[in-house]
């Protein structure tokens, strides 16, 4: 009985397995609600319904602490739905600019927070995409499930031999002994009693299954995506700009998916839950392509004619094992990163770092402690805490950008973006690619930003969001950029992690990379 209880009762505790970007599952956004400066933080529960965490700091508003009102409201993506009305977020204790409130996520997939401010300097508000996924199953473990099986037992004694005491002499004065006949009435209560018991046990065991199984359906999984790179026909480096030159390939193995893309379906119909897909920063897909060593790194931007392959032109990295991230974004703003392994043969070609248009690499050759960059003219300075990275806690990434006699130098926007940063963790169970906005892909900002009630028909709202998004990366001529650059972010376990932080200067991207060690939180849990 204990074990078919503990078995009933779940295997392991705690399974963490991913998100829409891998092992990071929490929002960071940065940006302006009208006249204010935010930075946005949902933490994501990890089971869907379930509560988030949502803390917005206000930037500057210390002077009028008190008079700031800040509400909150949780919107999944669904054009026909009415937004929830708004909540009142609570001012922190103990600092004047942050306020804090927990809100329901009744659905998974792509939602969106919208925070409004309002304050001496006028209101206004904010739309943050966020998605929610089952990511992790919670489960009874250890003392508490041995504690249960216990209780579970003695109720089960309990039961049968009450039903069998009761068949027996509840009827029987007080005092009067029990005859041979009423003996046997109770001992076939007490049979008949355990095995309804039993029964009961056996459906309850059922019905536990089955939410369990279905749960575990629920929790999401990116799409299964393949990795392959060819290599050229030609032995000697000439044929890297001829149209044989080695290319890699991530395929989209899902098969909805594919479906979905091969069959003459009208235009935008999706199939296998997702929307079709919207270009952020103009590229349908940024591929990250990563050695296992981490040494090697490269930005690249696939080119796909039926949204399935994906091919990029391979730069001279060295061979070896490597994994492959395709960064997507949905018309529901749903984002997410496919992974699939892939193994690059050794070429003639000496690795190095570059760029060619868009696409970026850089392989460094010693450990990247202080910060090794692809450049010979441009450092990337990470301007460090004082106090050591610990795991959940607030440290914006912040990189001064200098010439080597360490003068300030002027960026370009790379990709409409001044910067770019990709945090990984060494067992590559953390992948997050950054923007000084946070985690939250332009893309998936647009499509809440630009989405009206009559975007009931998918493909319509991706539409718009195409046009808005190249006509977005192309005009950002006079955009002004300072030389640092500082990337929300709280790392979301201890560990070893190395960052990439890219930025582009004289029409060349530049890539610094840095390694981080992360300790874990000390305090209790929940505080
Ligand atoms: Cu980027």
């Amino acid at each position: 009985m204990t074990r078919l209880l503990s078995r009933a009762l779940g295997a392991f505790a705690f399974v963490l397995i991913c998100a829409a970007h891998i092992g990071s599952p929490d929002t960071w956004f940065e940006g302006n609600a009208g006249p204010y400066r935010l930075l946005v933080h949902v933490s994501s529960p990890g089971v869907v319904p379930a509560i988030a965490d949502i803390s917005v700091r206000v930037y500057d508003s210390a002077r009028e602490a008190g008079r700031v009102a800040v509400t909150a409201s949780v919107n999944k993506f669904d054009a026909a739905g009415a937004p929830p009305p708004p909540e009142q977020a609570i001012p922190v204790a103990g600092d004047p600019e942050l306020y804090a409130i927990s809100l329901w996520v009744m659905s998974g997939g792509s939602n969106s927070v919208t925070i409004n401010v309002s304050g001496a300097k006028g209101a206004g508000s904010v739309i943050v995409p966020a998605v929610f996924v089952a990511s992790r199953r919670l489960s009874l473990d250890g003392p508490l499930a041995t504690g249960l099986a216990l209780v579970g037992l003695v109720l089960f004694a309990g039961i049968v031999s009450i039903a069998g005491a009761a068949a027996r002499e509840a009827s029987l004065p007080p005092g009067t002994p029990v005859d041979a006949a009423r003996r046997r009435r109770g001992r076939i209560a007490l049979g008949a009693a355990a095995v309804i018991l039993t029964l009961a046990l056996l459906g309850g065991r059922a019905w536990w299954r089955a939410e369990d199984a279905a749960y575990r359906r629920s929790i999401y999984r990116p799409m299964p995506a393949a990795a392959s790179a060819t290599d050229s026909s030609a032995t000697d480096s000439s044929a890297t700009d001829s149209a044989a030159a080695s290319t890699i390939e991530l395929r989209i193995t899902d098969s909805a998916w594919v479906a979905s893309r091969n069959e003459s379906l009208p235009p935008g119909r999706s199939r296998g839950g997702f929307t079709p897909l919207i270009p952020d920063h103009g590229k349908l897909m940024h591929m990250f392509v990563v050695s296992d060593d981490l040494r090697a790194f490269a930005h690249l931007h696939p080119s796909t004619s039926d949204t399935v392959i994906f091919t990029a032109r391979r730069p001279p990295l060295p061979g070896g094992p490597y994994h492959v991230y395709g960064d997507v974004v949905h018309e529901s703003g749903f984002a997410q990163t496919l992974t699939a392994p892939l193994v690059l043969r050794p070429q003639t070609a000496e690795p190095s770092s570059g760029s060619r248009g868009d696409d970026s690499w850089h392989v460094t050759v010693v450990p990247a402690t202080s910060g090794v960059t692809s450049s010979r003219e441009t450092m990337v300075r990470w301007d460090r805490p004082v106090a050591p990275l610990v795991a959940g806690r607030p440290a914006p990434l912040r990189f001064t950008i200098t010439d080597l006699e360490g003068n300030p130098v002027e960026l370009e926007p790379y990709m409409g973006m001044a910067a770019h940063a990709v945090v990984m963790r060494d067992d590559r169970s953390v992948f997050i690619h950054l923007h000084p906005s946070g985690t939250v892909p332009m893309a998936a900002k647009r499509s809440f930003d630009l989405r009206t009630a009559s975007d009931t028909v998918p493909g319509t709202l991706s539409r718009r969001v195409t046009a808005t998004d190249s006509a977005a990366s192309s005009t950002h001529a006079g955009m002004t950029l300072g030389n640092v650059v500082s990337f929300p972010y709280a790392f979301p376990s201890a560990g070893q992690y190395r960052i990439w932080v890219q930025v582009k200067r004289a029409g060349r991207v530049v890539t610094g990379a840095f390694d981080a060690e992360v300790t874990a939180d000390e305090r209790p849990a929940g505080g």
